[in-house]
């Protein structure tokens, strides 16, 4: 019996190709006609891996009638079209819990980074001015005594609760549901939140649901004494209000790891001394680019060898538990 089908939109990275070549793949990204290919092969493919983590929408979904899986190879998965896929029976998987840790690591670094101003520092000796000038000036702000709170409780979200915790800081938390096996204090909006903390670090998943969900309203909550930390999705910040409110002094400091329209940062933050920048990197470490590879092939190869997902999306569970 020939192994099942596996389609690769576009191009993954060499760990991921490496953990990808176990399966039979039709490597889309290599043909020099993919509609073509397409046209030819469609009918026989049974998965498809999203490395890439681009859209996956239903033009391609119309082009594989006999689609049973997709696997998207990131945790968050606003990229992928679920609803459609799921309205036609495909289950949906995501690769949640493989990076957790990592992404709450540089969550922790931007916040560092942001409160204690380590960029201009580092970069205070680098340009000499330290033995010029004397010693760099006292940052205003400082981590200690302080509370975070967490927007979103998820597998990230409670990753950075516990290094919060072990920072010493006090933690509040925000999600759309007070969450009975979460032991921290509980705020029922974004403001209430942002209101009782000084620092407020993003960890909700993007699209529609989560757009602009921290606000103008929600700085001016934070406060000129609050650092936003985003390495959530771009989309959930409006960066507009967000540039305004660093510019003005309407809050402190910002870590940011994820833009509105990546790769492209906005001059007016680029110019910003009180904005940290890092280029969407929160889970990009090869161990755990290799682990979250490994759990979206961990996928597939489960489905096709019992139909049995390891982790659907919420929205595809109810075509897993039928
Ligand atoms: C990656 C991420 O940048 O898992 C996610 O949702 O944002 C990141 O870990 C993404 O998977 C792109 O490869």
């Amino acid at each position: 019996m020939t192994s099942p089908l596996v389609l690769v939109p576009t191009a993954p990275q060499p760990l991921e190709l490496e953990a990808l070549e176990r399966l039979r793949l039709l490597r889309l990204w290599e043909e020099p006609d993919p509609a073509a290919a397409l046209a030819r092969n469609g009918a026989d493919v049974v998965a498809v891996a999203n490395p890439g983590g681009g859209p996956l929408g239903t033009e391609l979904l119309d082009e594989l009638p006999n689609l049973e899986i997709v696997a998207h190879f990131g945790v968050g998965y606003e990229t992928v079209d679920v609803a459609a896929a799921v309205s036609r029976g495909i289950v949906v998987t995501n690769v949640s819990g493989s990076n957790d840790a990592e992404v709450a690591d540089t969550a922790m670094g931007l916040l560092l980074m942001a409160v204690r101003e380590l960029g201009p520092a580092e970069r205070y000796v680098r340009q000499g001015r330290w033995a010029r000038e004397g010693a760099y000036p006292l940052a205003e702000l400082s981590l200690h005594g302080g509370t975070l709170g967490v927007l979103g409780i998820g597998g990230i979200g409670r990753a950075i609760a516990r290094r919060a915790r072990a920072f010493e800081l006090d933690v509040a938390y925000h999600a759309r549901n007070r969450r009975e096996d979460v032991d921290l204090p509980y705020h029922a909006t974004v403001v209430e939140l942002a209101r009782a903390v000084d620092f407020l670090v993003v960890a909700v998943p993007g699209g529609s649901a989560t757009h602009h969900l921290v606000d103008a309203e929600v700085l001016e909550a934070l406060g000129p004494r609050g650092v936003l930390v985003n390495i959530a999705r771009g989309s959930v910040v409006d960066e507009d209000a967000l540039i305004a409110a660093l510019r003005s002094g309407g809050i402190a400091a910002a870590g940011l790891d994820v833009y509105q329209d990546e790769p492209n940062v906005p001059a007016e933050l680029l110019e910003l001394d009180n904005a940290v920048l890092l280029p969407h990197i929160g889970s990009a470490t090869v161990p755990t680019r290799r682990e979250m590879a490994e759990a979206g092939v961990a996928n597939l190869t489960s489905w096709f060898a019992d139909g049995v997902p390891l982790t659907p999306v919420p929205e595809a569970r109810e075509l897993v538990d039928r």
